[in-house]
C-alpha cells in the first residue's frame, strides 16, 4: 500500500526495536540512507539496528556509525523492517532471518517490486536519502552531523555528485541544507575517489576488453570468471566506458561463478531499466542491472541482443 511521507515518519514514530536494511551489493545511497535514518531513530530514543546481506565496501567507513552494520546470520524479531533502495526482492538473508510485525518500504527505484505492506516510493528523487532528507523536514527532524553525511553521501553517490540528469533543484537544495549542517563535500568526495592502485591496473585490464558494438552506440567491458576474480572490484569502470563519444548504453558483464554473470547498465536515451526488467533485473532508465544465471558467453549474447533490440526500438 502506498502511504505518504507524513504517514512514513508516523509509522517509524510507532515502533520502537526498528531492523534498518537495503540490498545487496549496497552502493552509496543503500549505506548512506540506511545510516542517516538509523541516527535519527537513535536520537529518538529507539532500538534501531542496521543488517544488510552482504560485505560494506571499507570506502564508506568515513560515514559514521559504519562499524554498526551488521549481517544477518541469526533470526531477530521487530516492530518494524524498514527496506531501503530495492523492494523486497535483493535482500539475501534478511527475508528469511528478520521477524517483523511489518514492513516499511522507501524507495526511489521505478521497477520497485510492490510488495511491502507500506511503500512510500518517488521515483523522481535522485536517491532514497534524498527521500529521507525530505522525511527529516516533514517530520521536524534536525540534521545531526552524522546524519547528514551519510544522507549527503547517499545524495552525492546516486546523482554522480550532482552531474547525473536524476539531479533537480531539490536534490541541491537539500544537499545545501547538509552542508549547512556542517558536511565537508571535498572530504567526501576525496574519501570515495580514493583508489588503491592494484584497483587502477584491474581498470586498465578489464579496458583492454572493451567493445564498440551496434555502430558505436553500445559499449561494453566484458570479464569472464578469470579476469572477475583477479578484481577486487569494478567500481566505476562503467563510468568510463559511458563517456565514450556517440555511446548510448554501456554495460558492464561480469562472470562471478561458472553459471552466474552480474550486468550494469547506463544509458543516454535507452531505458535501460526495461532491458534489466525484461532480464529479470531492476533500475532506472539511466541505470540498471541484472543477474543472469548462465554461462559468460551466453550471458554476453543474450544481454548484447537484447540492448541491440531496445536500442532498434528506441531509433
Ligand atoms: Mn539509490
Amino acid at each position: 500500500m502506498h502511504i505518504s511521507l507524513r504517514d512514513t515518519g508516523n509509522c517509524l514514530l510507532r515502533a520502537q526495536k526498528i531492523v534498518i536494511t537495503a540490498h545487496i551489493n549496497p552502493d552509496g545511497d543503500a549505506i548512506g540512507s540506511s545510516l542517516g535514518l538509523m541516527h535519527a531513530l537513535q536520537y529518538l530514543g529507539k532500538d534501531v539496528s542496521i543488517l544488510i546481506d552482504d560485505d560494506i565496501p571499507v570506502t564508506f567507513s568515513i560515514l559514521p556509525g559504519y562499524e554498526l552494520i551488521e549481517k544477518p546470520v541469526k533470526p531477530v524479531s521487530c516492530d518494524l523492517l524498514v527496506v531501503l533502495d530495492t523492494g523486497l526482492e535483493r535482500l539475501g538473508q534478511v527475508r528469511e532471518l528478520v521477524e517483523s510485525k511489518s514492513i516499511l518500504n522507501i524507495d526511489h527505484h521505478i521497477s520497485n517490486d510492490n510488495a511491502a505492506e507500506f511503500l512510500y516510493l518517488d521515483a523522481e528523487r535522485a536517491a532514497t536519502a534524498e527521500i529521507i532528507c525530505q522525511l527529516f523536514k516533514e517530520m521536524g527532524w534536525g540534521f545531526s552531523l552524522q546524519a547528514a553525511t551519510a544522507l549527503y553521501t547517499g545524495i552525492a553517490t546516486d546523482c554522480g555528485f550532482f552531474r547525473y540528469s536524476n539531479t533537480t533543484p531539490s536534490t541541491m537544495c537539500l544537499a545545501a541544507e547538509l552542508l549547512a549542517a556542517g558536511v565537508k563535500p571535498n572530504v567526501i568526495s576525496e574519501a570515495l575517489e580514493r583508489k588503491s592502485y592494484a584497483h587502477v591496473q584491474s581498470m586498465a585490464t578489464a579496458m583492454q576488453t572493451i567493445e564498440l558494438l551496434d555502430n558505436g552506440r553500445v559499449a561494453g567491458v566484458f570479464l569472464n570468471q578469470e579476469l572477475t576474480a583477479s578484481m577486487e572490484s569494478t567500481e566505476g569502470f562503467i563510468d568510463v566506458v559511458r563517456t565514450i563519444n556517440g555511446v548510448d548504453v554501456a554495460v558492464l558483464l561480469k562472470c562471478i561463478e561458472e553459471k552466474l554473470c552480474r550486468v550494469s547498465m547506463r544509458s543516454r536515451y535507452t531505458d535501460v531499466s526495461k532491458i534489466a526488467v525484461s532480464l529479470g533485473g531492476g533500475g532506472h532508465i539511466r541505470a540498471a542491472g541484472c543477474t543472469l544465471r548462465m554461462p559468460f558467453l551466453t550471458a554476453k549474447q543474450t544481454l548484447l541482443s537484447a540492448v541491440s533490440r531496445a536500442i532498434g526500438e528506441n531509433r
